[in-house]
């Protein structure tokens, strides 16, 4: 060779290329480290093939097992730099399942589960029992006709017994047969649209949202709800009312609960009463609750108005039937001494969010 170059030079400077090459490679911790190394030493002009180039210098016979020794170098390093990579992935991986690993056992952010409001709980309470007593649950528009929410119920216009309910007009022309469009009072009108579409027998529960045109105060609202209840067939009496409102309240305020029927007006009943239980604060003792009359007022109720029979086409000489009608916040609020009917309407969280 020209310059002195032997096949056992070149063979010893392959080996400690590939010495060289092995050692850097095990350092390597990252992708970006390796492609330098291929470049710089597999790469068509790395070291190993600048290594081949001389291989031209040697005796033709030596070629062949020197050229076949650098492609097996070349092959080891092909296969290290492989196996490297693939421990480089694994490291990140561990690296990473390490570093962004999540304790799944930890607690959650808590989700806020929302709730029903006080009235839909002691709705759905009140319905219940009357559900268990064999009514059906009934409901009508909010927007009624002055037919259905006075005239049929015995309240002729212009009569002084319509001074109990101020009312929300609609700024609509009255229509001859049905009169003005007013926001109903009460749900009773519901429960004559029944009479008025089914024959007796009836039992039904009208719930709902009704409206009176009065001042805000801890006892009104201009807005809440209302249960009444119809049952209508042949020989339904007093003692069929007493019997299901006893139960009822026994129902919703214990069995120990005393009930008192007293006589009351309302114009769509005749006889009229309003239902009283013992007072559950004092025992009837007498407390600022019951302002020490032993007695809570819950409901109004009386045997239906033979003229609202006559309305629906019912013959008052066959049926007779029984009403009543109560405010659901009257309810709540004696049930959990709430003072204020108020706070129905604040949207006051933690108001809201003692009752389950
Ligand atoms: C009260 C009193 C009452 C009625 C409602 C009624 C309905 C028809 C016929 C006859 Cl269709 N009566 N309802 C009867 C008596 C009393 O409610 O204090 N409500 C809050």
């Amino acid at each position: 060779m020209a310059d002195g170059t032997t096949a056992a030079d070149i063979v010893a400077q392959l080996e400690a290329l590939e010495r060289e090459a092995q050692d850097k490679l095990a350092e390597f911790t990252s992708d970006s480290d390796v492609n330098e190394w291929r470049t710089a030493y597999l790469g068509r002009s790395g070291k190993v093939t600048q290594l081949l180039r001389g291989l031209g210098g040697l005796p033709k016979e030596e070629r062949p097992r020197v050229g076949q020794l650098a492609n097996t170098v070349k092959g080891r390093l092909a296969e290290a730099l492989e196996a490297r990579q693939a421990a480089i992935q694994r490291d990140q991986l561990a690296g990473a399942l390490q570093s962004e690993a999540l304790d799944v056992t930890l607690p959650g952010e808590p989700v806020r589960v929302g709730q029903l409001h006080p009235t839909s709980l002691v709705l759905n309470e009140i319905l219940g029992v009357f559900e268990r007593l064999g009514f059906q649950v009934v409901e009508g528009p909010e927007v009624e006709w002055d037919r259905y929410n006075f005239a049929m119920l015995n309240i002729p216009a212009d009569h002084p017994a319509r001074d109990m309910w101020d009312t929300f007009y609609v700024e609509a022309e009255p229509t001859k047969s049905f009169g003005s469009m007013l926001l109903r009072t009460h749900t009773s009108p519901v429960q004559v649209r029944v009479m008025e579409d089914t024959p007796p027998p009836v039992r039904v529960v009208a719930p709902g949202r009704v409206y009176r045109n009065e001042a805000t105060d801890a006892s009104h609202e201009a807005i809440f709800y209302q249960v009444e209840g119809l049952a209508v067939d042949e020989r339904t009496s007093m003692a069929d009312l007493k019997g299901v409102l006893t139960a009822f309240a026994h129902d919703l305020f214990g069995e120990k609960t005393r009930v008192r029927f007293n006589c009351s007006y309302f114009p769509f009943v005749e006889p009229g009463a309003e239902v009283s239980i013992s007072c559950h604060v004092c025992d009837g003792g007498g407390c600022r609750v019951c302002k020490h009359t032993g007695w809570l007022e819950i409901l109004g109720c009386g045997m239906v108005h033979p003229s609202v029979l006559e309305a629906v086409n019912y013959d008052p000489a066959r049926y007779s039937g029984f009403a009543f009608g109560m405010g659901v916040e009257r309810i709540a609020m004696l049930k959990y001494g709430i003072d204020d009917i108020r706070y129905f309407y604040s949207n006051d969280v933690r108001f809201l969010q003692q009752f389950r």
